[in-house]
């Protein structure tokens, strides 16, 4: 289904951020991909990136996360710059907030807010925004987030909208009340949904997943058929999809399947969107195939594909049988082509090519 949806908020003005981070120069993690991903973050939640102060130290300040007088330096640079918010690449501990709190004057983001926010603009069906919503009140209550005076300077931006434009609770109590009330809301849709899913036929369930943006719901589109009035939403932005879609999809004759599109990952999902999510992801288990998406024209998709299996790992769904795909293949030339891993599928979603292959590398499989 296309959703007429807003990309950008149209609310008051968009929102200067500057970016802030820690680099550790741990060479096994390299800084700039993982920043380049947390700018296509700070865009996709509607922010212009303003600037980036990319402090290096052997390791984070304990108080202030990039030490005191950075800390001083990052105010100076933020007002010269009429940054409004700041967005920390690292994880910050509370204690770190709030003294950074005391010497910028400004919101504080970090990249869980930041991922939250995100899908708070991008859930479309009630369980969907039961989940963020709750994943967003959970996380503020661990990071005691809102418990003081600060939050009134969270005027409207990133970091205080739920889903569906609600305003986020900041009283503690009402906070509690408002967990306890998503929860139950959520089990009751939760029981409608598995009522449903008994009804749904009994062709093989096959499952697309991967990190976000490699092209999973083009994949859907392609392999369904898709005209454009029942087309998955397709965006170049981290999680344009939110909301798991099943459409029914061709591979071989007599042979359907029900295929999924699921939400995308990302290194270090935030636990409590996991949780949220995880009743949606468990939804895999009854996979009968997971196609593993990768984006072959993205140099970092060899950390990608592993923060996948860490994560398909946790959720205990990484025994599955399943095929590598790799998508966007039009992208490569011939020499980066031959460099892809050995065995793997190689398609592209947006032209065609590699698509009987698959169908085929499908219907073999599920007939194995
Ligand atoms: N060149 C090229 N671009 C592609 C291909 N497949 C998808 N894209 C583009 O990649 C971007 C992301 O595509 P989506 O299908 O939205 O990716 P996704 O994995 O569903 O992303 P999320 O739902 O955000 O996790 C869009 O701009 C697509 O047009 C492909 O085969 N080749
Ligand atoms: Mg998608």
């Amino acid at each position: 289904m296309i959703e007429n949806r807003k990309l950008y908020p149209t609310g008051p003005a968009v929102q200067r951020a500057l970016i802030v981070g820690v680099d550790l120069q741990d060479p096994a993690r390299p800084l700039s991909p993982e920043l380049a991903e947390f700018i296509a973050l700070a865009k996709a939640a509607g922010a212009s990136v303003v600037g980036e102060v990319v402090q290096r130290l052997p390791h984070v300040d304990p108080a202030t996360l990039v030490g005191s007088g950075k800390a001083r330096e990052i105010a100076e640079r933020a007002k010269e710059l009429r940054a409004d918010v700041i967005f920390v690449f690292n994880d910050l501990r509370p204690r770190q907030r709030t003294n950074l709190e005391k010497v910028i004057p400004l919101p504080i983001v970090d990249r869980t807010m930041l991922i939250l926010d995100i899908f708070a603009q991008h859930a479309r069906s009630r369980e969907g925004q039961l989940q963020v919503e709750l994943a967003q009140l959970r996380y503020r209550q661990s990071n005691l987030i809102g418990a003081g005076a600060d939050l009134s300077r969270l005027g409207g931006g990133v970091g205080t909208r739920g889903p569906g434009e609600t305003k986020l609770e900041v009283d503690r109590r009402k906070i509690q009340q408002r967990v306890s009330l998503l929860k139950g809301s959520l089990d009751d849709v939760r029981r409608q949904r598995e009522t449903r899913r008994g009804g749904r036929g009994r062709d093989p369930f096959v499952a697309l997943v991967g990190y976000t943006n490699v092209g999973k719901s083009s994949l859907l589109n392609r392999l369904a058929g898709s005209s454009a009035g029942d087309a998955a939403f397709v965006a170049d932005q981290p999680f344009a999809t939110l909301d798991p879609t099943l459409r029914r999809a061709y591979v071989a004759p007599n042979l359907n399947v029900r295929l999924a599109d699921t939400v995308g990952f990302i290194t270090a999902l935030p636990k409590e969107l996991v949780n949220a999510f995880r009743a949606t992801l468990e939804e895999l288990d009854a996979a009968d195939l997971l196609l593993y998406i990768s984006d072959a024209s993205n140099p970092d998709w060899p950390r990608q594909r592993a923060s996948v299996e860490t994560i398909m790992r946790e959720l205990k769904l990484d025994q599955k049988p399943s095929l590598e795909v790799f998508n966007k293949i039009d992208r490569l030339d011939a020499a980066a082509r031959a460099a892809l891993p050995a065995g793997a599928l190689e398609v592209s979603a947006a032209q065609g090519e590699g698509i009987e292959a698959l169908r085929a590398a499908i219907a073999e499989r599920l007939r194995a």
